[in-house]
């Protein structure tokens, strides 16, 4: 059943990885909501909500819910339509594995503040290197980890919330940032999954080449 809710609103980017992880969840459970995309880290109204001027945040009536993992917790209670976890502890531990591998040990450090931070820092030629170590990096253990798992997705036939964690990063790693995915025989399957999921295309394909540009790649 879709869940209409006028009073709620996210503040995202279209090229934020961890603003498309809310939106494919929202997209999942079929709340509508209003999508406010923010240009600027300091934008007042973003700070409001959340003090680190990171997107996403969401608005639901009074509440206020920043960080992608925060708002897909809140949303999960709140909206158990399409559960985002299977029933199976196992499965569940390995979406959340995903979820924290790639949240905290590979998005970070390929997120646009830090790599055009080390872009001043160490050298511009410095940035495309460093966000592809790192990548690749995190790559290589979702690669093993979910080989005895995956399905047409992730850990299964059913969209979960490693999918949700997965398929934002694979487009970053293989479109933003020219990843060399010979290695990755299975985020590959699942990235070509991903491009061909209806509720996935719309959100995977927006780009902003204002920031796709912020690297230089090596064929510039
Ligand atoms: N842990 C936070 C991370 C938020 C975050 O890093 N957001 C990025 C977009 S994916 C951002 O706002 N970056 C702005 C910048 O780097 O200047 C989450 O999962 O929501």
């Amino acid at each position: 059943m879709e869940e209409v809710n006028q009073s709620m609103k996210l503040y995202s980017h279209p090229m934020s990885s961890c603003s498309r992880r809310v939106r494919l969840a929202l997209n999942l459970k079929g709340i509508k909501y209003e999508l406010i995309n923010i240009t600027s880290t300091a934008d007042s109204e973003l700070l409001k909500i959340n003090p680190m001027g990171y997107v996403p945040a969401l608005v639901d009536g009074t509440i206020a819910v920043s960080d992608s993992y925060a708002i897909l917790l809140y949303l999960e209670e709140k909206y158990p339509q399409h559960a985002l976890l299977p029933q199976d502890l196992v499965k569940k531990s390995i979406n959340y594995q995903v979820a924290s591998i790639v949240s905290s040990s590979i998005q970070p450090l390929q997120n646009l503040v830090l790599v055009n931070y080390m872009g001043e820092i160490v050298g511009p030629d410095e940035k495309l290197p460093w966000a592809q170590y790192h990548i690749r990096k995190g790559l290589v253990a979702l690669e093993k980890l979910l080989v005895n798992y995956a399905g047409k997705y992730a850990t299964g036939d059913k969209i979960y919330l490693s999918d949700l964690y997965l398929a934002p990063q694979l487009d970053n790693a293989i479109n933003r940032f020219k990843l060399d995915m010979t290695e990755f025989p299975l985020l590959l399957k699942l990235h070509k999954t991903y491009s061909d999921t209806p509720s996935f295309q719309q959100i995977l394909a927006e780009t902003d080449k204002s920031v796709s540009a912020f690297i230089k790649l090596p064929e510039d």
